[in-house]
């Protein structure tokens, strides 16, 4: 059998070098998207603020299902939510001095919360276990940010930090700043 090993390299390599331009869609210089897909006609989503997407499709009862709300369901001990809510992409490669801006294109509020480690947010029943953490706890520490609302970090240090929404835990991006 031919040894695979250095040409297998060279194509994670070459993966490796595209993956800037290719895993991340900028415009208007947005490096991240916040999404998600509640269904506007779903009258269950209007008690927290309601759901601003013209035409999504996720029931609140889906999104329940996925998010291991559902009275009697098994407890699964991982933060696997809604895979539609999500921070899109979940990894930026970030050049030092460049401000990462955040978009939030869902029709819910999230948030774009930098913590030391990944975490429990602010909804007890979406936490599927993780502790919850301080940098959640509140609207002051952690706020809310609307549908088509905007947020910008400049100034971040040069190395690895870790964002992610405290009312959906699972929803998380590293950015690395190089
Ligand atoms: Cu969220």
């Amino acid at each position: 059998m031919p040894n695979l090993r250095a040409p297998l390299f060279l194509l994670v390599l070459v993966i490796a070098a595209l993956t800037p331009s290719t895993a991340i869609a900028v415009k208007d210089g947005e490096k991240v998207r916040m999404e998600d897909q509640c269904d506007p006609s779903d009258p269950a989503w209007g008690a927290t603020g309601g759901c601003q997407l013209p035409d999504g499709t996720v029931s609140e009862a889906e999104f329940r299902v996925f998010s291991f709300m559902t009275t009697g369901s098994p407890f699964v001990a991982s933060v696997i939510g809604h895979p539609a809510w999500r921070n899109n992409p979940g990894f930026v490669v970030l050049p030092f001095g460049e401000s990462l801006k955040v978009t939030n294109e869902g029709g819910r509020g999230h948030t774009f919360t930098e913590v030391p480690d990944f975490g429990g947010g602010r909804v007890p029943p979406l936490n599927a276990g993780l502790t919850p953490l301080t940098q959640c706890a509140t609207a002051a520490s952690a706020p809310v940010i609307l549908p088509g609302g905007r947020v910008d970090f400049s100034n971040l240090s040069e190395g690895v930090h870790k964002f992610q929404c405290c009312l959906h835990p699972w929803m998380r991006t590293v950015v690395s700043v190089e």
